[in-house]
């Protein structure tokens, strides 16, 4: 019934009285009310006048399910979509759910993660309101060797979705950093169950600083980090960017299906900063430097060392050489 008062509030230009709000919804007017202030309280502005009734102000940019399904205009996603103030990692819960057989494209999004994860057991700093927290179930009907293969997939379609909706223009660092003047905006966590000859399913995370300030980073990473309030000087729309995010994801994934991993993997290259670069890779205790001279069709970075010789990287981080002849 909420939903249904907020779709005729929304659609309706001058006040509406609780009397007629409660004919077209065939309850109560104290139930209108009631729903109205729960309205209210997840932060929808609404103006309330004892005699003509209630006219909508404004809309919170907050993932609440009626706002995201609001203007989202992806193919087949958004049936599935769970909202949290809070979390521990919204990958753990959409992983939850898809060990209890939730479908593909399931979408988890949550204003809060409290132990938001990075790879290797790393954190990801997750404020409340201030980013894009989500996670989707993947299904795809693949080997498991060629699951890293989602990754490019994600960041391709993520360069893909800012451009659309904000009009910029990121760079993707391999293999799942995505960044602006150098800078890291969004990350991407993929994590995998499988058999050996099947994947059970994918989780993707991504995390994307929207509406932080440089002082809500914490100090070890705040040079290398950025929102993209602070890249366009304005506060972000979080639902909105949310919604292109979907929308490009879902579209990227299923040409990925159709079998066309070369055209994901050109768009990739074509966006990204490594390929060409001087670079430091870091694989745990062991360490590469080299020229980045490409990524293969499995997504491994190919680097040349000083002696000629050619490594194939499966998985590590990336420095990239800067003019001074230092990795940053
Ligand atoms: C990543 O890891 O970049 C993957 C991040 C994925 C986060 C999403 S949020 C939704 C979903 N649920 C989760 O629990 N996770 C996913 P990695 O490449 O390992 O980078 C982690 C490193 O980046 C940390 O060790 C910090 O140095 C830095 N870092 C942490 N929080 C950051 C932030 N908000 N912005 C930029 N850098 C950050």
């Amino acid at each position: 019934m909420k939903a249904k008062i907020l779709e005729i509030l929304n659609n309706s230009q001058d006040y509406i009285s609780g009397e007629r709000l409660s004919e077209l919804c065939g309850v109560s007017r104290t139930a209108i009310w009631k729903q109205i202030n729960n309205l209210k309280k997840e932060g929808y502005k609404i103006d309330t006048q004892p005699r003509t009734g209630y006219l909508l102000k404004s809309r919170p940019d907050k993932f609440i399910k009626a706002e995201i399904l609001a203007e989202l205009a992806t193919l087949n996603w958004g049936e599935n979509i769970y909202t949290f103030a809070e979390v521990d990692s919204t990958n753990n819960v959409a992983k939850k759910l898809a060990a209890e057989g939730r479908p593909e494209g399931t979408i988890v999004v949550a204003e809060r993660q409290l132990q938001g994860k990075g790879r290797l057991g790393r954190t990801w700093v997750s404020p409340t309101g201030k980013g894009i927290w989500v996670s989707l179930i993947l299904r795809p009907d693949i080997l498991p060797t060629a699951s890293p293969q989602i990754t490019f997939v994600l960041a391709v379609a993520m360069v893909k979705a800012l451009k659309k909706s904000l009009n910029i223009t990121p760079k993707i660092k391999w293999p799942n950093d995505i960044l602006i003047d150098g800078k890291k905006v969004a990350g991407i966590l993929t994590e995998l169950s499988a058999e050996i000859e099947r994947v059970n399913y994918i989780i993707v995370g991504i995390g994307v600083n929207a509406n932080q300030n440089p002082a809500d980073f914490p100090a070890e990473f705040r040079e290398k980090a950025t929102s993209l309030k602070s890249v366009l000087g304005r506060e972000i729309p979080r639902v909105k960017v949310l919604q292109g995010m979907l929308e490009e994801i879902e579209s990227t994934y299923q040409e990925y299906l159709r079998g066309d991993f070369s055209t994901v993997i050109k768009e990739w290259k074509a966006n990204s900063l490594t390929i060409g670069q001087e670079v430091e890779v870091i694989m745990g205790a062991e360490k590469i430097a080299g020229n980045a001279v490409d990524v293969d069709h499995d997504g491994c970075l190919i680097v040349r060392d000083a002696g000629g010789e050619l490594h194939r990287i499966i998985a590590g981080d990336v420095s990239l050489r800067n003019k001074d002849g230092r990795y940053v």
